[in-house]
């Protein structure tokens, strides 16, 4: 029988990898926090985009109260970074140690304490490059195509769960080196959602004769912390990346230009606050990811009386 998987977190990303899910015949559970929302079940519009076309399909998932007590034997987790402790916490008494938890979420810095505190639990770690949006409550559109990576140190290869992850339509590949894949992923958003939040401009006008000294210094620096953290490959490699992710993304706002927009916390503290205490350790100085960091903390400290919430 094949295992049931639970989404914890269903914003764009979670919703996205839901609906993929359900029509490679994955039929997920969507957990909800809510415990007044009384509804079973959520209907979820995805409208998928490409330059060519445009079509919307609707998914209803079964929903389940974090609260209940059926055991999970897979579980998504798709929140934001500053909510995964706490969401993990909520549904702990339903994990044991058969389950798989797969992590996907921006950011790092965030599972040493939940380590520490389920020490018993399995978790692989993800990152993604699909761009998604919610458009409304419950309607979302998948905006751009990108990568899946899953990953755990002790797993060279892919184990028997991730079957039902590589079925899907969304490109999901396991990898023997996601530590430095998630690095990666942190350092350019590093160079580019810290800058788009400040700027309030789109990932693209960052190659704007005007940005591409500020955008190339950033990426000097974010080499050096790069290089001492013992990754070279991303250190060679930053400035190039970060020019073909702002080109591919050029239409995007980033997700923290999204959420300061909407008023809604960042999670600075989990991108460039922890880049910058891997900085702090090695003695790298980085004058230009901490202004940034700086500015960016003023934003969130504006949205306070929303912080908190997904
Ligand atoms: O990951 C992103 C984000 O916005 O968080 C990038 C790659 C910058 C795309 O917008």
């Amino acid at each position: 029988m094949k295992a049931q998987w639970h989404v914890l977190g269903a914003g764009s990303v979670g919703s996205l990898f839901a609906c993929a899910m359900k029509e490679a015949g994955v039929s997920p559970i969507l957990l909800s926090k809510n415990t007044r929302n009384t509804a079973r079940n959520r209907t979820i519009l995805m409208l998928q985009k490409t330059s060519e076309n445009e079509n919307s399909t609707s998914f209803t998932f079964t929903i389940s109260p974090n609260s209940d007590t059926a055991p999970i034997e897979r579980l998504l987790v798709t929140t934001k970074a500053y909510d995964v402790h706490d969401a993990i916490r909520q549904v702990a008494h339903r994990l044991d140690e058969n389950s798989i938890i797969v992590i996907l979420v921006n950011g790092m810095g965030f599972m040493t304490p939940i380590q520490q505190q389920f020490p018993h639990l399995n978790f692989a770690l993800g990152t993604t490059t699909e761009g998604a949006y919610r458009v409304k409550e419950n309607h979302f559109c998948h905006a751009g195509l990108g990568i899946t990576l899953v990953g755990q140190s002790c797993h060279t290869r892919a184990p028997n769960w991730f079957d039902s992850c590589s079925k899907l339509s969304l490109t999901c590949n396991w990898t023997a080196n996601i530590d430095e894949m998630i690095w990666q992923k942190l350092a350019v958003n590093c160079a580019i959602n810290p800058l788009t939040a400040r700027l309030h401009c789109k990932n693209g006008d960052l190659a704007l004769p005007e940005r591409a000294a500020e955008v190339d210094l950033l990426c000097d620096e974010i080499a050096q912390v790069s290089r001492a953290q013992g990754y070279a490959h991303t250190a060679d490699s930053i400035h190039q990346k970060v020019q073909s992710v702002i080109a591919a993304t050029a239409e995007n706002k980033s997700s923290m230009l999204q959420d300061t927009l909407a008023g809604r916390r960042t999670e600075i503290q989990y991108i460039s606050g922890y880049f910058l205490e891997c900085a702090a350790q090695h003695a790298v100085s980085t004058p230009l990811n901490a202004a940034l960091y700086q500015e960016v903390q003023k934003l969130d400290e504006l949205a306070l009386p929303a912080a908190g919430s997904t």
